[in-house]
């Protein structure tokens, strides 16, 4: 690989030297010889080349919208996503409209004033009230868009933990999954530090905290609907990131500080699931499988499971080998069912004591 990159530097390097001694060359020429020089036949074709190019790119814009709108997130399943959807929508088609005018206008240009014999350049020293146009919109648009930004930010990121009745949970990542500490009974979360981990104590929970004794630790996050969640995120060893697309969430899991999250669920994982948008998705990621499990049962394998849908807790930093398999499935639920998935479950002190009792 090394020899091979450095041949292609050698190559560029001595093609690079090749164009300059060639530029040096015709910039020497006298006007006896032009066969080096553009005319007007070579200006009508990079004119046309120029057009032809920012067709292209609008054509192939349109395909991508219509040949991969299926990747798009369906309607957002948290309270702050709708105007964190709505801030996204804004900037994009601002950013669509500008891009579109702009770089059709710079191609059509260069095609319209493409070289000629008997052209000359016109030259304006200056023209103020054209400048004053062209700074004033954008000024305006984008000071525009900064505060609505910077407004909806302040609204996403309110985690006041006074504020109605939030339920805490902390995100703990390590290489490579993810565990929920449910704060119980008291919503305190006890005190952990890595440095604690020892046994069962695999979260590094501080043994001597009483808040930590009803903490619950699981391999599930369940969440109750419409009632808002405050992660606190602690990471074992390197930088993780916890990203929860359907719930337009992704924070950075830091070792040696907790960052924090809140937000609240508003579509459980059964309305998501029976969701117009839902139901087409999985029908068609079946269809794929359904075909690949063909191919399989006939090579002698086992055919693929049906695909149903689930919220997930993903990491979105590349962190490590099983980077991509790190993962752990939220399930939304009415506040009944979130009791009674929370009752079921062991507190940390319970667990000590069954080890000590071992
Ligand atoms: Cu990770």
């Amino acid at each position: 690989m090394t020899v091979f990159l450095t041949i292609v530097v050698i190559a560029l390097f001595g093609i690079t030297l090749w164009q300059m001694s060639k530029i040096l060359k015709l910039s020497q020429l006298k006007d006896a010889d032009n066969s080096q020089v553009a005319n007007d036949k070579d200006n009508n074709l990079q004119g046309k080349l120029m057009l032809g190019f920012v067709i292209f790119l609008y054509l192939l814009t349109i395909y991508c919208f219509v040949q991969y709108n299926s990747y798009f997130l369906p309607e957002s399943a948290s309270e702050h996503g709708v105007d964190y959807d709505r801030l996204m929508l804004i900037s994009m088609v601002l950013i669509m409209i500008v891009q579109i005018l702009t770089q059709g206008l710079l191609h059509f240009f260069a095609y319209k004033y493409r070289g000629k014999k008997e052209n000359r350049a016109l030259y304006f020293a200056d023209n103020d009230k054209l400048e004053f146009i062209w700074t004033i919109i954008p000024v305006i648009v984008l000071a525009g868009l900064i505060i609505y930004g910077l407004f909806t930010w302040t609204d996403i990121m309110n985690i006041d933990e006074k504020e109605g009745d939030p339920l805490i949970i902390e995100l703990y990542a390590y290489q490579f999954d993810w565990r929920a500490r449910y704060s119980g009974e008291d919503n305190v979360l006890g005190k952990a530090n890595v440095r604690y981990i020892e046994g069962i104590n695999t979260l590094g929970v501080d043994v001597s905290d009483s808040y930590g004794k009803d903490d619950k630790i699981t391999t599930e996050l369940h969440l109750p609907v419409n009632r808002k969640v405050i992660f606190k995120m602690r990471s074992q060893d390197v930088l993780h990131s916890a990203y929860m697309p359907f719930f337009r969430a992704q924070m950075n899991v830091v070792p040696g500080m907790i960052t924090e999250f809140a937000y609240t669920p508003t579509l459980t994982s059964e309305e998501m699931r029976s969701s117009d948008f839902m139901v087409e998705k999985v029908a068609t990621i079946n269809k794929i499988r359904k075909e690949k499990s063909k191919k399989l049962v006939a090579a002698g394998d086992e055919a693929l499971e049906e695909y149903s849908f689930d919220y997930y807790l993903l990491c979105n930093k590349i962190c490590g080998t099983s980077h991509y398999n790190m993962q752990m499935k939220i399930i939304v639920e009415s506040e009944e069912d979130y009791e009674a998935w929370i009752k079921e479950q062991q507190t940390f002190g319970d667990q000590l004591s069954a080890q000590a009792s071992n």
